[in-house]
């Protein structure tokens, strides 16, 4: 059972390697950008109150994000394995999630650490020149991804969930070393 957390700065790839891996395992791919962006463009009321964080690189707040992931993991498709991608992102909801996971006996997880150094990141999504990919809203990203989000580095070592690939090679290269990793 493939149960994947991915964690990493952006740009590191988490969002490509989590689609790959999940169509080659056949099991769901969660990635809350996407589902906020989703919700964005709807205009739901998690849209309307996601935008201005997400369009000035900060992160939506904690009870808006743990719903949206609580509520998707109770659909009947994450029992064969999941993907989460981008969630957690800070130690609060590193600790939701834990306790939501051993409530549904789904806990087990492993936690992919996509590296890349910060000229790469902003380089590859400078590239792709999404709304929030602008050089200053990238800037504030791996400003709020060092300060919140790589403290989890530390917290999913310490449970021994914890693999790190080297994020910084191409596509392939970066999926096989991911299904030599999970396979191990
Ligand atoms: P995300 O959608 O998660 O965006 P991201 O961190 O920028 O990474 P993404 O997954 O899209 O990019 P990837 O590295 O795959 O979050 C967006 C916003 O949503 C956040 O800023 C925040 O506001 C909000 N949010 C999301 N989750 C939240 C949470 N839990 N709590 C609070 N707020 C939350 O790819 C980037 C580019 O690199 C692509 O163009 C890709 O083609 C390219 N690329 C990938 N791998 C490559 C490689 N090996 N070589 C060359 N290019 C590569």
């Amino acid at each position: 059972m493939t149960r994947l957390i991915f964690l990493g700065p952006p740009g590191a790839g988490k969002g490509t390697q989590a689609q790959t891996l999940a169509k080659k395992l056949n099991i769901p791919h969660i990635s809350t950008g996407d589902i906020l962006r989703q919700a964005m463009k709807e205009q739901t009321p998690l849209g309307i109150k996601a935008q201005s964080y997400v369009d000035g690189g900060e992160l939506v707040p904690d009870q808006l994000v743990q719903e949206m992931v609580q509520e998707r993991l109770e659909q009947p498709d994450i029992k064969s394995g999941w993907i989460l991608d981008g969630f957690p992102r800070k130690v609060t909801q590193a600790v939701f999630l834990q306790e939501l996971l051993e409530k549904m006996h789904q806990h087990g997880e492993r936690v992919v650490n996509l590296d890349a150094p910060d000229e790469v990141v902003v380089a590859r999504l400078l590239g792709r020149g999404r709304k929030d990919d602008t050089e200053e809203v990238i800037r504030r990203r791996l400003e709020v991804y060092r300060a919140e989000t790589a403290p989890l580095i530390d917290y999913y070592h310490d449970r021994q969930k914890l693999l790190t690939i080297n994020g910084n090679q191409s596509q392939e290269e970066v999926t096989a070393d991911l299904q030599k990793i999970i396979a191990s």
